[in-house]
This record gives structure tokens, sequence and C-alpha cells, in this order.
């Protein structure tokens, strides 16, 4: 995936107008947009082809799928058919359940980020234990997309290091989580960054500063 400026909104906004108006003012500094649960919730699956077809962006679907397989396949074929060009995966429910992920992606021509360590404290009590491990079955599947904190550089520093140089690592927590843009991309391929950019009073300016920075 092509990521302008390495930068990708995180459009957690909840209604199609404020998120439209979003995406025009930041146009010229990014092309590929995250949707998650709160605009698709409040909008429906039809706001991801509105908001790829009226700028033309790529389009990351954050719904950290994490069901059975059976179920999963579903969860992402709908999102695919909706016109995403990419889904985030938990890796925690084992390689069956993101298996499916992978083959549905395959099957559509389109791509799967595999979510190793999350980015907020609470990643800490049970998910860090295992995201090595998530993360090299990532690799033994043959993924080459990760999702990894900005919020702990060195917990990126290690999925990196076993996701490899090639690999695509997108990272949260930049901003209001605590993170640092430019330390996060020693690491990450591409950060994500939400409310920094969307609750600023000039959200142009605010993607202009952290793409300085
Ligand atoms: P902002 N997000 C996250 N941490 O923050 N997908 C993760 O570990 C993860 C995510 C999402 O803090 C979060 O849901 F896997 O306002 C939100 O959409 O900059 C965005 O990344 C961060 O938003």
């Amino acid at each position: 995936m092509n990521i302008k400026n390495n930068l990708i909104l995180a459009l957690d906004v909840t209604n199609k107008d404020k998120a439209l108006e979003i995406c025009k003012q930041v146009k010229p500094y990014i092309n590929t947009i995250k949707i998650g649960y709160p605009l698709t919730l409040a909008e429906g699956l039809k706001i991801i082809k509105i908001i790829k077809d009226e700028f033309n962006a790529n389009i990351i679907c954050d719904y950290k799928v994490a069901d059975i397989d059976a179920t999963n396949s579903k969860i992402c074929d709908l999102t695919f058919d909706a016109g995403a060009d990419a889904i985030i995966c938990h890796g925690f429910v084992g390689s069956d359940s993101v298996r499916a992920c992978l083959d549905s992606a395959n099957d559509h021509g389109k791509e799967i980020f595999l979510l190793t360590e999350m980015s907020h404290p609470g990643a800490k009590m049970f998910l860090q234990k295992d995201a090595e491990a998530i993360a090299k079955m990532g690799v033994d599947m043959g993924i080459t997309n990760y999702v990894a904190p900005a919020t702990r550089l060195d917990r990126l520093s290690k999925i990196r290091d076993i996701a490899g140089d090639d690999a695509c690592i997108i990272s949260p927590g930049v901003g209001k989580q605590g993170g640092d843009a430019k330390k996060t991309l020693e690491f990450a391929s591409a950060i994500i960054v939400g409310r920094s950019i969307y609750e600023s009073d000039n959200p142009a300016l605010a993607c202009e500063k952290i793409i300085k920075d």
C-alpha cells in the first residue's frame, strides 16, 4: 500500500458530514484513511465506499477481527465487498482464525494487517506477553503487514525485528496516547493518528506539523 507521508488518518468521528469535512481538509497530506467501529456503526458499511470514491483514498478498516474462522471469513468478505482495501485482524485468536482473514483478502485481491500488541496501557495485562509469538505466527503465514504500538518503542522495535525490514508496520498511539511521530517512524512504516488531527481546529495544519516535526 502506498501511504502518502507515512501518515494514516484514524477517522473516528461519528457522522458522515464531519468525516467528509475532515477528509476534505487533510486531502493534500493524506491518501490513507482508517475507518473503525465509531464511523461504521454510526453510518453503516456504505461509508467505506463513499469516502473511498470521494477522496480516492486507501481505506483500512479497523475491525480488529477476532472470531472463529467461519465468522472471520464473513466479516472480511463483507468488508472487502464494501470497498475496503485492507482490514485489521487480531492475531491472538490463532492461526486458523487469521488464515480465514488472509484467505478472504487473497480472494478479493486485498490485504490484512495483523495486530500484534496494542498501544494502550491495558495491553500490558495480557496481550504483550504473546505479541512476539503473534508476529512470528504472522511471518510463518507469509503476512507482510502488521500493527504495533507507537507508545512503547522497545516493543515496536521487537516486532520490527521479527517482521523484517520489508514488512509494512503501521503504528497507532502518536499524539493523544503519548507517542512521538519521528521516533515511531524509526521503526514503523507509517503512523496512525486520530484525535490530534480530527479534534484540531485546523486538521490540515495538524497534519503538516506531524509530517514536518
Ligand atoms: P488516536 N488503535 C490504537 N491502538 O489506538 N487500532 C491499537 O493498538 C490499535 C488500534 C486505533 O489515539 C484506535 O482505535 F490496534 O486518537 C484509534 O482508531 O490517535 C487510533 O488507532 C488511534 O487514535
